[in-house]
């Protein structure tokens, strides 16, 4: 099959941007998040919908699409950032994220066009995509389904017991991406409870295991399409990222884990952005 161009690289950082102050302009309205874990998922989540994954945000339902869990659920200001940018939903309901009968609550939830799963209780969404995967093998659909998931969420031992399923399936449709910001709600992951050798436990389970920094476009495209010639293999891509990515004050803070932005803090972020915006 012929390779697909990739996208402009100065164009997705632009995005990367964006999204950024979308997320933090959210954030600071709701007065409540999760601030450094969806700063870290940007570049992952703009390779996969502007560049990798079949879908239509007209057709949301669309049999043919790839299927995106967003396994860390509460990274979600990042996933409907990108799906508003996309024209999934109007832009404006950015603007009730976590109020009351809003449709994007502080955790995914099916109803939400393109929401594949309610997501939130960490571990579960690997064995989600192992069985839309089957499903897609039993129908013959040819289509991939991409599992996003925190390094801290892989402390679940539901991830280990799905890594065993997918690769017992040979479930080469499904790909794993790790936001391995090497943190989590409690502080740093090597002093909760220790991952490494991290790439090896994968392997060991039987995965197609790549390490790209999750930062670079550039790499991600790449380590994407190397999934796609992986047979009879689950893959998954450990993409080493900074929680709080793009913004000084907030990058690899433990505090920011679970808080929002106040206006004075979301004043300085933008400017940051806005510098950075300008240096490309
Ligand atoms: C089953 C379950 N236990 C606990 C939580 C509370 N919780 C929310 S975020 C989080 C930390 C997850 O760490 P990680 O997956 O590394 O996320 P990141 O650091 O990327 O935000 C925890 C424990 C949860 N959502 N689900």
């Amino acid at each position: 099959m012929a390779k697909k161009a990739h996208p402009d690289i100065k164009e997705l950082k632009k995005k990367a941007v964006q999204i950024r102050k979308d997320i933090l302009t959210m954030l600071e309205k709701a007065a409540s998040g999760h601030t450094g874990g969806s700063l870290s998922l940007v570049e992952i989540m703009i390779v996969l919908y502007y560049y990798k994954v079949k879908h239509d945000p007209k057709k949301p339902d669309w049999p043919g699409r790839d299927k995106v869990i967003l396994s860390k659920g509460h990274g979600c200001p990042t996933l409907y950032a990108i799906l508003a940018d996309l024209g999934y939903f109007p832009r404006k309901e950015l603007w009730t994220l976590r109020k009351l009968g809003s449709r994007l609550q502080g955790h995914p939830q099916i109803g939400l066009p393109g929401v594949e799963i309610s997501s939130g209780s960490l571990g579960q969404g690997l064995s989600i995509a192992n069985g839309m995967a089957l499903a897609n093998r039993m129908d013959r659909i040819k289509t991939k389904t991409y599992c996003i998931m925190g390094d801290g969420e892989t402390n679940e031992g539901q991830v280990w017991e799905a890594a065993m399923t997918a690769s017992h399936y040979k479930l080469d449709n499904v790909c794993g991406i790790i936001d391995f910001n090497k943190m989590q709600i409690d502080g740093f992951c090597c002093d909760v409870k220790g991952l490494e050798p991290y790439a090896k436990k994968w392997q060991d389970f039987g995965w197609h295991t790549i390490e790209v920094d999750g930062h670079d476009l550039g790499c991600l495209m790449d380590a994407l399409d190397e999934t796609d010639k992986i047979k009879d293999k689950p893959q998954v891509i450990i993409a080493h990222t900074v929680k709080g990515k793009g913004i000084s004050f907030v990058e690899n803070q433990v505090k920011w884990h679970g808080i929002a932005p106040k206006k004075e803090e979301l004043e300085k972020a933008l400017k940051e952005l806005d510098a950075q915006l300008k240096t490309l």
